[in-house]
């Protein structure tokens, strides 16, 4: 059925909008972690237990809600409203069994919301779909295996088999999952970090030679100045308002860049003592908002790099001299690129004045040890790459790196995205890596670069790739371009989804389709060498364990590393890899990957250690695997973002009530937006011109590069305090304008936060 993903419905009841202006956390929180449990058929204390187990020292699952740190001083409950709100969505009543499905046709589930597929509960067996009754059949787990076995190797080219990942998957299913694509033949390991943080990586690889943050909590715990850009921390890394609840408490500055003032910005609860409300007072998270243009934050940074500069002429001490002679190369080339950059430039590109830049310099100059943390608001644009290689250039002007305090610290997204890519997860593998697994494992991994998301799409809609395995995700709603992505997977032969729950994307499958359901993270996995437990790395690169506790929601699950081993035995009947015995026992499986990947040396080991192990980050202790051997300045031009009459940048972003494509509820509490989810937030004065008012309804439509249109109809314009010229609203639903071809051509990230737009009034 072809679905008309431009209209949406809302649920029932009119929308609203009031200002907020409570602190982040509190009792707005309280109050709706309850009527969620509720809603979820969970009586709160059976979840408040099983809360008290998570992100527990090594005794616990890792909450699977976000990638931010455990606290390292052993806070109790270490937890907050999405997290709870999280694992309470895995561990529902509700069951989507095969009553279910003989029930329901495909076409009338496409007729659907989001949010009432998902919340049908728990997938409990094996099912594939049905042509004749255009319905999903139970099937059993090895004639599943044996048809997805049986479609890859009869594939003439492995390359025609793409293998998505999204960042939940623990390191243990990584391995063998890459393992099994690479023993097949194929780099085609798209993952949900390709529409994340590839930016991050590419950036900081080039400009640190490692690929990650340096930074770690006890950092965030000593810090001066914290510069926090593209993040809604209230909502999306709620654990993130503890450390800068500390921070002001502590008397560091806060400086949050981003076109919305977002409530994390001010003021909160802290979130872990939320639930004892009475006691507590709100405590401010921010010194000084910036609020910049979609898009500036490059400007932003050049413009605090250039008052540093200039201030270093009369004080010496505004640059660390020696660190810039020791540890970098090309300062100055970058001095004479930021000399050259006028304050006009600055002053346009960013929408914010000298005077405004010159703030936020005097504050990082000031302070000893600053820190720069960043997420989609700075990734998701052509020229993220070049951003976050300035934020870096700014942070070596003063030496902010490799001491106690100070560095670059992304906020990944995923619980465990930077663990996957940590154990394979790349469709650009290092030679060094790929040699190790060959030597280790036995196997010939191909050396020629696999598939990204967009490349996968593109080839998927060219017939080139016929089969796609998600493992984990909603591939179909995440993807950029939702009605071309929807066709891409529409064209495989064969869609395999690897859930917990039921989403759009097997929904939207290949000529053959089935759905394999797995254990979430909170339920307890038995194999034959007794309960087993996984690891995860979050975004400090921390890697500790996980374990469920729960009994699975069905007997018929199975954990991913047995859906992995059963797939990989099928498609590879000559193979040499133990996939029995690495299941049996996945202490087997963490001795292979000690000796395949740098840094897991005595992995079992470490990883039982209290807080288990972080990986060494060769940048922390000034070894920078550049090329030149040292940190390398950069000296990228300022973009020219003026957008063309009459046209808008969108930011496609979260909701407060919602996971990525999963969506609890249609309001955003904190942005003071109820039973709405249809809208785009603007300027007032953009309004005006357009003579739109509060929930007034308006066409949005996308200019794609090459000039192609993508409209969305009936979306509700609310006036909101945000630059001139920008405008913002919710994925997933908003990919229907996120042109395929539009991805940077510095990362291949999908430009999901500089959409260009015209918005008018719906006729
Ligand atoms: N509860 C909850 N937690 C989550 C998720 C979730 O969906 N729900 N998703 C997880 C995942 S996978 C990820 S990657 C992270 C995402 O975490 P975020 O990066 O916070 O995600 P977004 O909601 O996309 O919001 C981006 C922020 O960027 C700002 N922004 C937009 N454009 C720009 C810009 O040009 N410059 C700047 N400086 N800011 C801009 C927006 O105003 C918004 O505050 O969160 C993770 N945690
Ligand atoms: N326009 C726009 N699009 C975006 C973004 C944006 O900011 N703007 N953000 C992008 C980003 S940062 C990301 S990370 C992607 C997210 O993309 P994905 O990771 O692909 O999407 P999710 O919504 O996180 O996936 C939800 C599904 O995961 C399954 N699931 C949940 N738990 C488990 C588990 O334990 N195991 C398995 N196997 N499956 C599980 C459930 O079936 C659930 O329906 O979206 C991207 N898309
Ligand atoms: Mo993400």
């Amino acid at each position: 059925m072809a679905i008309d993903f431009t209209k949406r419905t809302e649920s029932d009841g009119g929308p609203s909008f009031h200002p907020y202006d409570h602190p982040a956390a509190g009792w707005g929180a309280a109050k709706s972690v309850t009527e969620f449990m509720i809603a979820q058929e969970r009586e709160p204390i059976i979840g408040t237990r099983a809360i008290l187990k998570m992100n527990h020292e090594n005794d616990g699952f890792d909450c699977p809600g976000c990638a931010w740190p455990d606290s390292l001083k052993g806070i109790h409950l270490d937890i907050c409203e999405n997290g709870i709100k999280h694992v309470t969505w895995e561990m529902t009543h509700k069951r989507v069994d095969r009553e279910f499905f003989s029930a329901h046709t495909v076409t009338e589930l496409s007729g659907w919301s989001d949010h009432d597929l998902e919340n049908q509960g728990r997938l409990t067996e094996p099912m594939s779909y049905d042509p004749e009754t255009d319905r999903y059949l139970p099937i059993s787990w090895d004639e599943a295996f044996e048809l997805v076995g049986r479609t890859l190797r009869e594939l003439d080219d492995p390359n025609r088999a793409a293998f998505y990942t999204s960042g939940r998957l623990g390191n243990e299913a990584t391995f063998l999952y890459q393992l099994m694509a690479r023993e097949l033949g194929t780099n085609n390991l798209p993952d949900c970090s390709n529409m994340c943080h590839e930016a991050s990586g590419r950036a900081l690889q080039a400009s640190l030679g490692t690929g990650k943050g340096t930074c770690d909590l006890a950092d965030w715990e000593t810090t001066d100045a914290l510069f926090i850009m593209g993040v809604n921390a209230a909502s999306n890394a709620p654990r993130m308002l503890t450390a800068l609840a500390e921070a002001d408490r502590r008397g560091a500055q806060i400086v949050h860049i981003n076109p919305l003032i977002e409530a994390g910005s001010r003021r909160t609860i802290i979130p872990h003592e939320f639930l004892q409300m009475a006691t507590f007072h709100a405590t401010p998270t921010g010194t000084l908002n910036l609020q910049t243009r979609i898009g500036g934050d490059f400007a932003v940074i050049r413009g605090i790099a250039k008052a540093v500069l200039e201030q270093s002429k009369t004080d010496p001490k505004a640059l660390d001299h020696r660190f810039i002679e020791l540890h970098t190369t090309g300062f100055e080339a970058y001095r004479a690129k930021v000399e050259a950059t006028s304050w006009a430039e600055i002053e346009e590109q960013s929408a914010l004045t000298e005077a405004e830049l010159r703030r936020a310099a005097k504050i990082y100059r000031e302070a000893d040890r600053s820190i720069i943390s960043w997420c989609l608001g700075v990734t998701q644009h052509e020229h993220g790459v070049d951003t976050i290689r300035e934020i870096v250039n700014l942070l070596l002007l003063r030496g902010n790196l490799g001491r106690e305090g100070a560095g670059p610290s992304p906020v990944r997204g995923h619980s465990n995205v930077q663990g996957n890519r940590t154990c394979g997860i790349d469709h650009r593998p290092r030679p060094q890596f790929l040699d190790r697994l060959a030597e280790v494992c036995g196997i010939d991994p191909p050396r020629a670069h696999g598939l990204d998301t967009v490349a996968t799409i593109e080839a998927m809609h060219a017939g080139k790739v016929t089969v796609f395995v998600g493992m984990g995700g909603n591939f179909a709603l995440a993807a950029p371009d939702t009605v071309y992505t929807c066709e891409a997977l529409r064209r495989c032969a064969l869609t395999v989804q690897v859930s917990t729950k039921l989403n759009r994307s097997h929904l939207v499958h290949g000529a053959r389709a089935v759905i394999l359901p797995c254990l979430g993270r909170t339920e307890r996995d038995e194999q034959r060498a007794g309960l087993q437990q996984t690891s995860v790395e979050d975004a400090m690169a921390m890697v500790h364990l996980s374990k469920g506790m729960k009994k699975p929601a069905s007997p018929h699950l199975l954990s991913e590393p047995a859906i992995i081993a059963g797939v990989a035995k099928a498609a590879l009947p000559q193979t040499n890899t133990p996939w029995d015995h690495y299941v049996d026992d996945y202490d087997r499986i963490r001795d292979t990957m000690a000796e395949v990947i740098d840094g897991f040396e005595d992995f079992n080991r470490r990883v039982r250690l209290p807080l288990g192990f972080r990986i060494k980050q060769p940048a922390r202790e000034l070894v920078f695997l550049t090329p030149s051997g040292r940190a390398e300045f950069s000296t990228a031009d300022l973009p020219d973002l003026t957008p063309a009459p009459g046209t808008l940048t969108l930011a496609t972003m979260r909701s407060h009530d919602q996971w990525n494509t999963t969506i609890y509820s249609h309001d955003d509490r904190y942005r003071g937006i109820k039973n709405l989810r249809a809208l785009v937030l603007m300027n007032p004065d953009d309004m005006r011109d357009r003579s739109l008012k509060l929930f007034d309804e308006v066409d949005i439509t996308s200019i794609a590069r090459n000039g192609t249109t993508r409209t969305v109809h009936r979306y509700k314009a609310i006036p909101y305090d945000i630059p001139q010229g920008c405008a913002a609203g919710y994925m997933p639903e908003l990919n229907v304008l996120c042109a395929i071809g539009d991805y940077s051509t510095q990362s291949d990230q999908p430009i999901m936060k500089n959409v260009k737009v015209t918005i008018e009034r719906s006729v």
